[in-house]
């Protein structure tokens, strides 16, 4: 793995209705990140964090069943340049959520090294909605859609016009709540998705195994996009969008163990930590755990 890291903060709350999650990014710093990876012998830039619009009256914000759209294209397009810069200069992006919509972002940035980018989208949901099948309006629901070129014009044409990702390049962990508009795309695209019940019937090893085979052979890159809502929400309550029966901290763990040992991964994001629904930050605190065992933890 790259032992140069720049961390990338983003405040953004703008793609859902809970505010809190664009206190993400600090409380994950709080919990101890930095002094976590340094320990690991990584070098570490802190870039801080990008500055995103304030939000529109009530009124205006919700054109189109997109809510906040101009101040999160807004927000996205400077992470996106932010994350470029990043990976010209050799370095991993790690960034900071903030809520999911974000990845619209850092996708995109990623997108113009990258001819074939893998992602994993570690996730309860699929966010792959757009303003037609959304049943809130919430930009953060829509993120893969629109990295696939599939939404808003404003959205799909973030630093640069052409789709981001390949649907046959994105593998789905860990969902459990999908949208009817969601699943016909899902079915028209193929893409590979490991649900609960896949993950129950499998168990975690396989489906790691399973997926890090299938991205190495076709992708030359892999951004993992970790939404904490993927975990159960009795181990990571701080998120605005909770679903009952989720993944393990342990088989979690696991899952970045295995993506450590499997040396693919290129970049990373970890959004949806909202400390004022959290317990004592546990959230942001196994957000960096995970981190831990992502860059190489256990095996030193
Ligand atoms: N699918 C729902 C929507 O589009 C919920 C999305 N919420 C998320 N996604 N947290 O990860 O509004
Ligand atoms: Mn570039
Ligand atoms: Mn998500
Ligand atoms: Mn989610």
């Amino acid at each position: 793995m790259n032992n140069h890291l720049s961390i990338i903060g983003v405040p953004m709350d703008l793609g859902q209705m809970r505010r809190g999650v664009d206190m993400g990014p600090s409380a994950i710093r709080y919990a101890g990140m930095i002094e976590r990876l340094e320990q690991l012998n990584y070098v570490i830039e802190d870039l801080g964090d990008i500055e995103i619009p304030r939000p529109k009256s009530n009124k205006e914000s919700k054109l189109d069943n997109l809510r906040n759209l101009n101040e999160i294209a807004e927000g996205t397009t400077r992470l996106a340049e932010k994350v470029d810069e990043v990976v010209e200069k050799g370095s991993f992006p790690l960034v900071l959520g903030g809520d999911h919509s974000i990845a619209m972002g850092t996708l995109a940035g990623l997108a113009k090294h990258y001819d074939n980018l893998g992602v994993i989208w570690y996730d309860a949901h699929g966010d792959l909605n757009t303003a037609d099948s959304s049943p809130s309006g919430n930009i953060h629901g829509m993120p893969l859609a629109v990295s696939l070129g599939i939404g808003h014009e404003k959205l799909t044409s973030i630093h640069g016009d052409e789709p981001k990702i390949k649907p046959e390049n994105i593998v789905i962990i860990g969902a459990r709540s999908l949208d009817e508009g969601e699943r016909v795309l899902i079915e028209e695209k193929g893409i590979k998705v490991y649900t609960m019940h896949e993950v129950d019937r499998m168990g975690m090893p396989t489906v790691m195994d399973e997926s890090i085979e299938y991205l190495r052979g076709r992708t030359d890159g892999v951004h993992l996009s970790l939404d904490l809502d993927g975990l159960d929400p009795n181990e990571a309550p701080g998120v605005g969008t909770p679903v009952l029966g989720g993944l393990s901290y342990r088989e979690s763990h696991l899952a970045m163990e295995m993506l450590y040992q499997s040396n693919m991964l290129t970049s990373a994001e970890f959004v949806e930590v909202n400390p004022i629904l959290d317990e004592r930050n546990k959230t942001a605190t196994v957000a960096v755990g995970l981190m831990g065992s992502l860059f190489g933890e256990s095996l030193k």
